[in-house]
């Protein structure tokens, strides 16, 4: 008999274009992702707006009705290389172009007397001992940005607060490569390594056991 919590989905979320973009990455890849089973859990992908007023709203209702088992949002970040984990969440919108709806807030707590911050509910470094053995570009990130997706990624650790075995949290990736030739030396990523990419992490979150053990620190400061 299968055990309770591997009958509840995962949540993935992708973001619609912004910022005059035709596509966005992220919802290309999570959206390819939908309804296929990892680690014996069935993957629904949500749609979030680009949009400080309606991502959060968005997000917390998907929550709500799937209660799921574990949840990996994804947002565009253009110029970044490879893939991005995050760690941190910080309790600031502060944007440097307006959003899908026109707003810009300026210096703004996500949630007003929240923390200053979440961490991760990722297994940051078995993930990225994964991604590396799979052979993908990928990188911790201490830094989420103070735009929409940092908002995502707070709002999400705080709707899961009390529900502490969820686990959850934050990745970004790169432009399409449809997208860097209009962006002039930006780099990219092929839609399938992230698809791919995506696989490995939600993988790992449901089933850390099977990842392999993570590379010592490389000692390298910066
Ligand atoms: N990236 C933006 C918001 C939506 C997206 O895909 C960000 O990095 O905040």
């Amino acid at each position: 008999m299968t055990p309770i919590r591997h009958r509840l989905p995962v949540l993935i979320t992708g973001f619609d274009p912004f910022a005059g973009e035709a596509v966005n990455p992220s919802w290309e890849a999570v959206r390819s992702l939908d309804g296929s089973r990892i680690e014996g859990h069935r993957v629904v992908a949500c749609q979030l707006p680009t949009s400080f007023s309606r991502a959060p709203r968005t997000l917390r209702n998907a929550l709500r009705e799937l209660q799921p088992a574990g949840v990996v949002c994804v947002g565009q970040a253009g110029g970044r290389p490879q893939i991005s984990l995050e760690r941190v969440a910080i309790n600031v919108c502060d944007a440097r172009i307006a959003d899908n709806d026109g707003s810009r807030p300026c210096n703004e707590p996500v949630v007003s007397g929240g923390p200053d911050a979440y961490f991760t509910r990722l297994p940051l470094p078995a993930c990225l001992a994964s991604l590396h053995l799979a052979g993908i570009p990928a990188e911790i990130s201490n830094t989420a940005g103070t735009y929409v997706c940092n908002q995502v990624m707070y709002a999400l650790l705080h709707a899961l607060r009390a529900r502490r075995r969820v686990p959850a949290g934050f990745v970004h990736i790169p432009y399409l490569p449809s997208q860097a030739l209009a962006h002039r030396g930006a780099p990219s990523m092929p839609p399938d390594l992230v698809r791919s990419a995506l696989r490995v992490i939600i993988s790992v979150m449901l089933n850390p056991s099977k990842s392999p053990p993570a590379a010592p620190p490389s000692g390298r400061e910066d």
